[in-house]
This record gives C-alpha cells, sequence and structure tokens, in this order.
C-alpha cells in the first residue's frame, strides 16, 4: 500500500529542505517506497482531522492502511523496519544506528532549533543579545563532539544508515545559520549526504511543492 505523507503547502523556507518532511521524504526515497503526499494549510493542521492524526497540530505525518503515525523519528523507524537499506541486519549494529537516530534528535537538534528558533524570533527582545552566546555556545559544544566522533568517516558507524539520515538532515538544518561551516568534517559529511541521489530526489519533491504554487 502506497503511504500518504503530510507536508506544508507553503513553507517558510520555500520548499528548500528544511521542514521535517523531508526526512520523511528521504527515507521512502533511499528505500524506493512511493508516496503521496497531501499538502495542508497552516489552518488546515489545526483542524480536527488534521489533529486526529497529529495531536499537536504538525507536519509531518504517515499514513498507511488503517497504521497512522507522526513524529519523524517514529516514521522514519517505521520505514527502516519496514524495507530493506536503512538498518544492518546484525542486531548491535541495527541498535547502534537506532542509537544515533535518537542521538540526532534528543541530543544535537534541541540546541540547534533552539538557536535558529531565536535569531528568527527574539531578535527585538532586551535580552536576545545576552542569551545568543549561551544558545550559540550550546550548539556549538554539540557539534564539536559530533565533529571529533565523525572525524574523517564516510558515516557514523560503517554503511549508511537511518542514524546517518537521521544525523544528517537535524545538521543540514543547521546549514543556513552559518554555524556548520565552522565544522569541515561536519561540513564534509553533510555534503556526503546531500549528493546521495535519494537526497536530491527527495530534495526535489519538496522544493517542486513550492515551484508549482509559485508557477
Ligand atoms: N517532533 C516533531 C517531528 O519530528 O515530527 C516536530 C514536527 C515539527 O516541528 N513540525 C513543524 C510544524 O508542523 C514543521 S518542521 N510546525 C507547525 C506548528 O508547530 O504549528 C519545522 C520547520 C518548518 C519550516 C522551516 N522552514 O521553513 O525554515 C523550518 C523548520
Amino acid at each position: 500500500m502506497t503511504p500518504t505523507i503530510t507536508a506544508f503547502a507553503q513553507s517558510p523556507d520555500r520548499g528548500r529542505g528544511l521542514a521535517r518532511d523531508m526526512r520523511v521524504r528521504w527515507a521512502l526515497e533511499e528505500v524506493g517506497q512511493p508516496y503521496h503526499v497531501h499538502l495542508l494549510s497552516f489552518a488546515e493542521m489545526k483542524e480536527p482531522a488534521h489533529l486526529a492524526l497529529q495531536p499537536f497540530g504538525q507536519i509531518p505525518t504517515y499514513e498507511e492502511g488503517d497504521l497512522v503515525l507522526f513524529e519523524t523519528g517514529a516514521i522514519v523507524l517505521h520505514i527502516a523496519e519496514r524495507h530493506t537499506g536503512l538498518l544492518p541486519n546484525d542486531a548491535n549494529a541495527r541498535a547502534r544506528a537506532i542509537t544515533w537516530m535518537f542521538a540526532a534528535l534528543n541530543t544535537v537538534e534541541p540546541p540547534l532549533v533552539e538557536l535558529g528558533m531565536s535569531r528568527l524570533l527574539e531578535r527585538d527582545k532586551p535580552w536576545f543579545e545576552q542569551r545568543l552566546p549561551l544558545l550559540e555556545a550550546a550548539a556549538r559544544k554539540r557539534l564539536s563532539e559530533l565533529s571529533s566522533r565523525v572525524g574523517d568517516a564516510e558515516w557514523l558507524d560503517g554503511a549508511f544508515t537511518a542514524g546517518d539520515l537521521m544525523m544528517a538532515g537535524v545538521l543540514f538544518r543547521a546549514k543556513p545559520s552559518g554555524v556548520l561551516d565552522e565544522y569541515p568534517k561536519l561540513s564534509a559529511y553533510v555534503t556526503r549526504a546531500e549528493v546521495r541521489p535519494a537526497f536530491r530526489r527527495a530534495f526535489a519533491a519538496q522544493l517542486a511543492v513550492f515551484k508549482n504554487i509559485t508557477g
């Protein structure tokens, strides 16, 4: 059964890969699973029909027959478990790949999102100039630690896995801030992810939504 995901009808980044449906599209492309996309306006995301799928009124969601999922981590893990290619067969390697998914979402993404949101929404606040260095330090700490671990390795733990997909997806979102450029090994890691054919197809599909809207 072809799954259906939800995505922004009008994305603030004009479809340039920053909204989180990108990770789900990318995972589906990696495993060669076609999918439908249901585009939602911001108003539709808060209506009962969507809240029944996603209690927080967010995208993306994933519907496959009777199964409804939300949270990109859960969705990507589901895709990785149901198809070959994103999780190793060896049980321990599989557990480590899932560990990296959690590390991306729970340890690396929060300081990057907090920094990005502050730069976007808090510039006019009287405490912005004081808070910014704290947020930058927290983001740099995580990036520095991760950079030390990645080093010159191609991927986090041997072959490319859902752990890399999630980690590179999280880091990709930090690119516009410029902070990733301070870590050449991480920048190279993200570039390796970006040139994967599946990433490029997912990116093009997200961008096409915006292009279709604006003509
Ligand atoms: N933990 C959830 C998950 O991983 O699925 C978080 C989902 C989430 O944050 N969804 C966002 C959303 O629906 C879209 S991705 N927000 C609307 C709301 O909460 O009301 C976040 C996002 C969107 C767009 C950009 N951009 O354009 O730059 C960047 C990030």
